[in-house]
């Protein structure tokens, strides 16, 4: 199995017929755990066997609007969302999540350039979380930067008992080749992960309506089979499917994840239990390495303009000898841009992560204090929408569930005002980069 097609024992025409998912366009891709009738206790295996869920009862799974008791039993699970600028996860996460709360971006800057999250949504009896990352790419901030921020918030996010259920990688297949950039990311993606995760991981292409079919369709075999791009984690246990921008298909990939056993990121153990520094880490490591590489190349081109600059004084000739001071002064800063990376690397993590977790402590009270307001406003509304719901005895049950969804929406609401919407801010003010 190259990771995109599922085992051929397993797959049953029949079924496949009988889902909503079973157009051309998701056919070739295993079907993720069906969800459990008690899904908070019985986690179905990864990829064992193939959705069911008929045309007849086409809401018995999707978004649900527990009740108060069935929402005290549900696990809340966060996923993490990563992969180059502009590819798309910040789109995605909003299709998934009903809002337009994370920005999208309509130009070649990046969009998002801190750790954030969009209001958790019920599926399957989970309350998941999602998790936007700013690419290494970012067009405002440093690798540096990406990195640490990456690094504090799931370092924060274990040690406050919070679960991650898995990566989301995205990966547009409208791209010509994986470029520089693109295997920069992923790169560090990997490092960050570790190979013991892999498991919990999802390689998502996106943009199949820029590609032709057949084009689409080669470049993805080429990624899933090529040691350079997506194979050697395929081959450790991460899926890779497709995303076709629709709802039904953005929850077919959160079905991959969701039912996992909570994962320890790389990162996150070198961190939080061996207490490496960030430059010590793997990913520490990766990025130095990259800024190592890029200053040598600097230097050959700096030496390569020296050069230049001696032949041009000896053939006097002065517009040459301008226009290559101009680049030289370029290739200076970007040389300097370079070496303050590479000391912010060496900057102590681990103090750092303790005086963000003592602000955290100083200031917990104070956003204790605002979300307990927030919340005793939401329980007026819930209580509000209560009484009229109770007041007309008559109610058809299109109004009763109407009701129900009016207040499983404000609970959930409610929720994202908790730890998760406030801790990307407090990093981002805490590193200086808000
Ligand atoms: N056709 C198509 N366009 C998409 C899809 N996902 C995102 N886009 C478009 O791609 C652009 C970038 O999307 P974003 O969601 O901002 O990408 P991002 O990965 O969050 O970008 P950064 O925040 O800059 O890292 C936007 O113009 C989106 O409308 C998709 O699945 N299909
Ligand atoms: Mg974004």
């Amino acid at each position: 199995m190259i990771g995109v097609n599922p085992p051929e024992d397993s797959f049953n025409p029949a079924i496949a017929c009988e889902n909503e998912w079973s157009d051309d366009f998701l056919r070739p891709f295993p079907t993720p755990p069906r969800p459990s009738a008690t899904p908070a206790l019985a986690k179905p295996p990864l990829n064992s066997r193939y959705e069911t869920r008929s045309r007849q009862d086409p809401s018995s799974d999707l978004q649900s609007t527990p009740s108060a008791d069935a929402e005290i039993e549900m696990e809340e699970v966060a996923i993490a969302v990563m992969g180059a600028t502009g590819s798309g996860k910040s789109t995605f996460i909003n299709t998934v999540s009903g809002t337009q709360t994370l920005k999208v971006s309509s130009g070649m800057r990046s969009c998002t350039s801190s750790v954030q999250t969009a209001p958790p949504f019920v599926l399957d009896g989970r309350i998941v979380t999602l998790i936007d990352t700013p690419g290494f790419d970012d067009t405002t901030k440093s690798d540096t930067d990406i990195l640490k921020m990456i690094a504090h918030f799931l370092t924060q996010a274990y040690q406050n008992g919070k679960k991650l259920a898995g990566v989301i990688y995205i990966h547009r297949i409208s791209d010509f080749r994986m470029g520089g950039i693109s295997t920069r990311n992923f790169r560090m993606f990997r490092q960050l992960c570790g190979d013991s995760t892999l498991k919990s991981v999802v390689i998502l292409t996106n943009m199949w309506g820029q590609v032709g079919k057949e084009v689409g369709e080669a470049r993805e075999h080429e990624l899933a089979s090529d040691d350079l791009f997506f194979k050697p984690v395929l081959d450790k246990g991460a899926n890779m499917v497709r995303h076709d921008e629709s709802l039904a298909s953005a929850h077919r990939v959160l079905r991959y994840l969701i039912h996992n056993d909570p994962s320890i990121l790389q990162i996150v153990r070198e961190i939080a239990i061996e207490k490496k520094d960030i430059s010590e880490t793997a990913a520490g490591e990766e990025l130095n390495k990259a800024l190592i590489e890029q200053m040598n190349r600097h230097k050959k081109e700096m030496a390569a303009l020296h050069q230049e600059y001696k032949d041009a004084m000896e053939a006097k000739d002065e517009e040459t000898k301008r226009e290559i001071e101009a680049e030289a002064k370029k290739l200076q800063a970007e040389m300097s841009r370079i070496e303050n990376e590479s000391k912010k690397l060496l900057s102590d993590f681990q103090k750092e992560k303790g005086e963000l977790e003592q602000r955290m402590k100083e200031t917990g009270e104070e956003s204790k204090r605002e979300q307990q307001r927030i919340q005793e406003q939401y329980r007026k509304q819930i209580e509000e929408i209560e009484r009229q719901r109770n007041t007309d005895t008559n109610l058809s049950k299109e109004r009763q569930a109407d009701f129900a969804r009016q207040i499983e929406e404000l609970r959930r609401k409610a929720k994202s005002r908790g730890w998760f919407s406030s801790i990307g801010r407090a990093i981002d003010s805490f590193l200086g980069l808000s």
